[in-house]
């Protein structure tokens, strides 16, 4: 099984499962993965997804293996890419948070894939590899557009153009990722929030993805119309009316996630 499904209360975890290959993704993987994504999104008991990956690395990208130059010529890139493509937009689309624990190195497509979750964990040893240029690609996965986005753009051309490992540490501090955690610590910490997000009020953080993507392209102007209208449909959840009975009852909020 190149990719193992949990279910959790309110969340699944899905785990990059070819340990032997640093998690490196064929076709098969790609298959299972999406499969994976669409069966969590499916259910109405799943809030939350915790993605991971199995043994010493999160996942070293293509496996190159499946995309090697032959006799008869170069593979078709463009159709591997289709896939990778398909996979950036579920997981950016996807109403619910994703959180992303980085158990080790995240290398091409791998480490891009992880920028492309809404909440990005990583173990203090683990390292971030733009690895693309080593072998004279160009970064994808959404990597040249999430690169400057979330480290500027001096940071993300040197490691888009010299592929060095970037470690988990400075990732944070450049705001790569949200937090650099201590190898044994990862798990827990990764499962404990995921947990908390499964109990969050899941209208309002898909209406809250949804804002922060739109931002990308909105001007200030749109931007304030787009939120005036998603705080609306926030309004109007069962989860805003039990957040201020909550807050003035002076207990927590027991959300349910649903309309
Ligand atoms: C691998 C891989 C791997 C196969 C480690 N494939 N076996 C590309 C093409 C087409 C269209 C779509 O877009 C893409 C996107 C991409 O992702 S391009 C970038 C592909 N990835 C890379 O170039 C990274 C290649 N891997 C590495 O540079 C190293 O393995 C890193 C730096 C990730 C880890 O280094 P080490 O910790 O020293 O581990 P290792 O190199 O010894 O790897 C362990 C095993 O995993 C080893 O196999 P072996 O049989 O010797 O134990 C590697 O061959 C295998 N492996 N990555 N991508």
């Amino acid at each position: 099984m190149t990719i193992l499904v949990e279910q959790h209360a309110g969340y699944r975890q899905i785990t990059l499962n070819r340990p032997d290959r640093l998690n490196a993704l064929n076709a098969e993987m790609h298959g299972a993965l999406m499969a994976a994504l669409d069966e969590a999104e499916a259910d109405p008991e799943c809030r939350a997804i915790l993605v991971t990956g199995a043994g010493r690395g999160f996942c070293a990208g293509q496996d190159l293996g499946d995309v090697a130059v032959k006799d008869d010529g170069p593979p078709d890139l463009k159709a591997v890419l289709e896939r990778y493509n398909g996979l950036v937009r579920k997981l950016r689309g996807l109403a619910m948070p994703v959180v992303c624990a980085v158990n080790g190195v995240a290398a091409g497509a791998g480490a891009n894939l992880a920028l492309a979750c809404d909440i990005v964990l990583a173990a203090k040893s683990a390292n971030f590899i733009q690895a693309f240029s080593r072998i004279g690609l160009i970064p994808d996965c959404g990597g040249t557009w999430f690169l400057p986005q979330l480290v500027g753009a001096a940071r993300a051309r040197a490691l888009a153009i010299l592929a060095e490992p970037l470690p988990a540490e400075r990732a944070a501090e450049w705001g790569l990722i949200w937090q650099a955690i201590d190898d044994d610590k990862l798990k827990a910490t990764a499962h404990a929030l995921v947990a908390r997000l499964a109990k969050q009020a899941t209208i309002g953080v898909a209406l809250t993805k949804r804002a922060l993507d739109a931002a990308e392209t909105n001007t200030l102007d749109r931007q304030l119309d787009l939120e005036r209208d998603l705080q609306d449909e926030a309004g109007h959840t069962p989860d805003y009316a039990e957040g201020v009975r909550a807050f003035i009852e002076k207990r927590p909020a027991n959300f349910t996630g649903r309309r």
